[in-house]
């Protein structure tokens, strides 16, 4: 789609802080990575404007935190004003989705109802019962889990998944009360501006205390002065293991801080032999290949048991043939190009790896510009404990078989990674897959399915390596306010609990 295409106003980033929309400085390109044609710019945010952003939010707190003055209804409603404009204006959201982050125009479709689903979801939570009250041991006292909200949050970003992630986080922030400092991805910006534009047009509507959602941009230094700020409390982060386990040192160092990190995976679908192989087969492409093996949840192992593993690779090998990543515009291919140069260098790295360490390189990937476009890469591998190949996240189109023996092997390997976010299992035994359900150590587990399609309202996180073990999307409502103990007394007198004694 020619540069054109874009109305000026969505090519032009601009920070908005305290509600207002700051002029546009073109400082940072932001780069289609189908042509590598500029496709926009933004500013990077200096630490006067983020300090802004910060001070803004903490002023939000006051009003917008504060249930004396709005309701957990009220800011649910402004979400819900939100999501409405998000649906009015669901297909150029969609369209420059694919644009920026290369994404298919039908994942950037779903990627647009999946923060649609969340914001429905978090506006929905505005209704539903808050706190919880329990009993005393004394008749005259009532109790109550009353709940505060923690303060101001900081929203770091990937861009995969440039619209949904972000309403993850900052959805429930927002609704239990906590206003928020957003920081996208560098490759994404034009898509987390378009989705602050159209809550700038609810807050507005519903005379939402300015600063409740600030937007700023830039490379990493400018998180780490957000994650760092002495005035933010919260750090939800989506990304890299890298980025997120210094997010997580940092807020470790800090007396009030917390971090919900979201950190990558290692993620095996594992084929027993009594599977439905056409079941088997389309859910391993659909994992190893939609968003070209950038999400995630994108399953870089395919385990499967020795009996039925050359017929599972030579129809996973026929299908392979067929998939082409190419034009996010045009449906005819499954999946668009990888993000930017990096993840071309990257994916090449990890094949060189790969390939000392296996037996067999059964399809052979390559580059295919111009554009980050590349064609996968299929090996073959043994069970080797400690392997690079078998331990280590590879993000890009490297897909790796490993026959086992049996069910035992096979989750010993999916188990062996570090990271512990998806896996799935293709097999109609139904004590397998109830042994897989307690065995598997990761966030998300799927029989008969693919690694990826996780929904809003289900909890979203890993374990391990994968994340802080407080997952996303419906979840995080659990984390995004203190739990406090409310307790009154209606006697004149005291009485204690446990027995002891009131006598003064
Ligand atoms: C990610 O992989 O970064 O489960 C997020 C899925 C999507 C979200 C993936 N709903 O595939």
């Amino acid at each position: 789609m020619p540069r054109h295409s874009i109305e000026p106003r969505t090519r032009q980033g601009r920070e908005y802080i305290a509600g207002e929309w700051k002029p546009h400085r073109e400082e940072l390109e932001v780069l289609n990575p189908s042509d590598h044609s500029v496709i926009g710019s933004v500013p990077v945010s200096e630490v006067e404007s983020l300090d802004r952003g910060v001070a803004a939010a903490n002023d939000a707190l006051d009003t917008w935190g504060n249930h004396l003055k709005w309701s957990w209804v009220r800011r649910a409603e402004v979400v819900d004003t939100w999501v409405q404009h998000v649906r009015k204006h669901q297909s150029e959201l969609a369209l420059l989705m694919a644009i920026e982050s290369g994404k298919h125009l039908d994942e950037s479709r779903a990627d647009v109802v999946e923060a649609i689903h969340m914001l429905q979801y978090c506006a929905g939570r505005g209704r539903q019962p808050i706190g919880e009250r329990v009993a005393s041991e004394i008749p005259d006292k009532e109790a109550e889990i009353y709940l505060a909200p923690r303060g101001v949050c900081t929203v770091i970003t990937p861009w995969n998944f440039p619209a949904a992630i972000p309403t993850w986080l900052i959805g429930p922030a927002l609704v239990c009360g906590n206003p928020v400092v957003f920081k996208p991805s560098e490759e994404t910006p034009l898509t987390a501006q378009y989705l602050v534009r159209l809550f700038d047009l609810a807050a507005r509507e519903h005379e939402a205390p300015p600063g409740v959602l600030n937007l700023v941009y830039g490379p990493g230094h400018v998180g780490e002065h957000l994650v760092r700020h002495p005035d933010t409390v919260g750090q939800l982060f989506t990304g890299s293991h890298g980025v997120g386990s210094r997010v997580k040192q940092i807020a470790a160092s800090h007396y009030d801080k917390f971090a919900v990190c979201e950190m990558g995976g290692k993620n095996s679908l594992i084929v027993l032999e009594d599977a439905n192989l056409e079941l088997a087969v389309n859910s391993a492409i659909l994992s190893a290949y939609k968003t070209t093996h950038q999400r995630c949840v994108s399953a870089d192992l395919l385990i499967v048991q020795k009996s039925i593993e050359p017929e599972f690779t030579r129809r996973f090998l026929e299908v392979t043939d067929g998939v082409r990543f190419g034009d996010p515009l045009d449906t005819a291919f499954l999946a668009g190009p990888l993000i930017n140069q990096k993840a071309v260098d990257k994916f090449e790295a990890c094949a060189s790896r790969i390939e000392e360490e296996c037996e067999d390189r059964l399809r052979q990937g390559s580059r295919e510009g111009p554009g980050n476009f590349v064609r996968p890469n299929v090996f073959r591998m043994s069970h080797r404990p400690g392997t690079f190949a078998l331990t280590q996240e590879f993000f890009t189109p490297n897909v790796v078989i490993v026959p086992v023996a049996d069910f035992e092997e096979a989750m010993q390997v999916a188990n062996a990674s570090e990271f512990g976010l998806s896996m799935s299992l293709m097999t109609d035994d139904f004590r397998k897959m109830r042994e897989f359900k307690v065995l598997g150590r990761c966030g998300l587990k799927y029989v008969n399915l693919p690694t990826i399609g996780a929904e809003v309202h289900l909890p979203f996180g890993g374990m391990k390596r994968s994340g802080t073990g407080m997952p996303s999307a419906a979840w995080l409502f659990n984390y995004m306010c203190h739990a406090t103990a409310f307790t009154v007394n209606y006697a004149e007198e005291i009485r204690m609990a446990q027995g002891l004694s009131a006598k003064v």
